[in-house]
């Protein structure tokens, strides 16, 4: 193949979908070399079949809020793979959301989920329905209408659905329990479920925590650790809060979390009584970050801004796509970071990995150092299928092992001849050549 045409052919029969495009140039780049040592692959334009989604879903979601009014949102899902197993992914609540986001969120999760070493497919869903400012019942009663179309696509052998931005603990509950109205059935169809009923202990914690064990792998092939390194997280959701926690637990000192409206920046670090506040401010109460400087006056709030101007160690970006620019990431390497490791989907643009990759600093892309996550969903599945639950030991010590191994695969396709891993070749071809390999074994479907 040439990675260059197949691309031009994918931007002219896919317009207007840039993220998509972004996340596909990023990997065929690399894959490119690797590839075409298999001239079998091309004989079976395997490139096309595994950049183009097996299929997609796309349905108006209509729902009655609190006025009374009758709203519609689009709802999507798109099932990019199933070669190495049944299609898993997470949902996304944000206005933002299209379908170009949900496709590169899908194409990317393919590659992740092979990395986890466990059987999951790639796919990715959502709706531009924003839960910011919504009201528990109109929450309730948009997960009911989204789950009412998208139940018959799918099943726990088939589709597994979890959380994403705007999609938590609550959100899933609610979807999980229409799929069991609508169903007859109770199954492990969602992960990130209550553990009450199914859910996996340490899922909440599991993308953060596993970033946090990737970093670790990171900085120890340079002899270096977590603690006493000053970190900048952005984000102040699911994933940039446990990623704090583990921070904290390792003797880090975390300078700055975000929203989508601007950054806290403290001086004295947010500790473990700081977090909890932002724990319950979010979690509970649903309420915006710069709250947090009326608590704890010697902070500051910057509106509008991210948090990559600020000096530090470390940084963990953990809100969203394209949220690092070249600029940002030349500010971040002025000041003199040694680690990047990526809690987000694509949260670095091409100009920022190219920054980073020039400087030789430690730069870990999404697909690695952020699918603790999806493990410990597919544990999930694990534990439903066998209708037990394993303790909380027990699954952070796998998901510490599948961080390992996925570090380890990293080095084994990234390492360049001056010794400087090159992270995303490495998560880029390991992840490709076992889904590549099943492909080719299950013919042309
Ligand atoms: P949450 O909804 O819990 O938190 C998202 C955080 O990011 C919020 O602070 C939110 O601020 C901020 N944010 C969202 N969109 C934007 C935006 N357009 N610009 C600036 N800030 C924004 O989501 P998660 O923590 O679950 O997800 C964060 C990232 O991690 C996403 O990229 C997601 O795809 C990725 N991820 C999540 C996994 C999971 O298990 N949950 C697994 C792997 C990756 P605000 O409140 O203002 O919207
Ligand atoms: O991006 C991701 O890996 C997720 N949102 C988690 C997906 C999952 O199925 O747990």
């Amino acid at each position: 193949m040439n990675a260059q045409q197949v691309l031009d052919n994918l931007k002219l029969r896919f317009p207007g979908e840039p993220e998509y495009h972004q996340a596909v140039e990023e990997v065929l780049s690399t894959i490119e070399e690797e590839y075409n040592k298999h001239p079998e692959f091309d004989k079976a334009n395997l490139i096309e079949r595994l950049c183009i989604p097996d299929r997609i879903y796309t349905f108006r979601v209509s729902w009655q809020d609190d006025s009374g009014k009758i709203q519609t949102n689009m709802g999507y899902r798109v099932q990019h793979n199933n070669a190495i197993g049944p299609y898993k992914g997470g949902i996304r609540f944000h206005a933002s959301v299209n379908l170009g986001i949900l496709k590169f969120l899908a194409f990317e999760q393919t590659f992740k989920n092979s990395l986890t070493t466990l059987p999951m497919g790639g796919a990715k869903g959502g709706s531009d329905f924003s839960p910011r400012g919504k009201s528990n019942a109109e929450v309730m009663r948009f997960c009911q209408a989204f789950m009412l179309e998208l139940t018959r696509n799918i099943g726990p052998d088939v589709d597994v659905p979890a959380g994403d931005i705007g999609v938590g603990g609550r959100e899933v509950g609610y979807m999980f329990g229409m799929y069991k109205k609508l169903t007859h059935e109770f199954s492990g169809v969602l992960t990130g479920k209550g553990r009450e009923f199914g859910g996996s202990l340490i899922r909440p914690e599991a993308t953060g925590y596993g970033n946090v064990y990737f970093l670790q792998e990171m900085l120890k092939t340079r002899g270096l650790s977590v603690e006493g390194k000053t970190v900048l997280i952005s984000g102040a959701g699911n994933v940039a809060q446990y990623t704090a926690e583990k921070v904290l637990q390792l003797g880090g000192k975390v300078l700055t979390m975000s929203d989508s409206d601007g950054y806290i920046y403290d001086p004295d670090g947010i500790d473990r009584e700081k977090l909890d506040y932002i724990m319950e401010l979010k979690n509970i109460y649903r309420g915006r970050i710069r709250e947090y400087v009326d608590h704890y006056p010697t902070a500051k709030y910057v509106a509008g801004q991210k948090p990559w101007n600020e000096k530090a160690d470390i940084a963990l970006p953990s809100a969203t796509q394209n949220e690092i620019s070249e600029e940002a990431a030349q500010a971040l390497v002025n000041n003199g970071v040694i680690a990047v490791s990526e809690g987000a989907n694509m949260p670095s643009t091409p100009g920022a990995i190219r920054v980073f990759q020039k400087a030789k600093i430690l730069y870990a892309p999404g697909k690695a150092a952020n699918a603790g996550g999806v493990s410990v969903s597919g544990l999930e599945m694990s534990q439903n299928s066998e209708r037990l639950s394993w303790t909380a030991e027990e699954v952070d010590h796998r998901l510490h092992i599948i961080m390992e191994d996925i570090h380890a695969n990293c080095l084994k396709y990234g390492t360049e001849p001056d010794g400087y891993i090159n992270y995303v070749k490495g998560a880029n071809i390991a992840g490709f050549i076992k889904v590549a390999k099943a492909m080719m074994a299950q013919g042309i479907v």
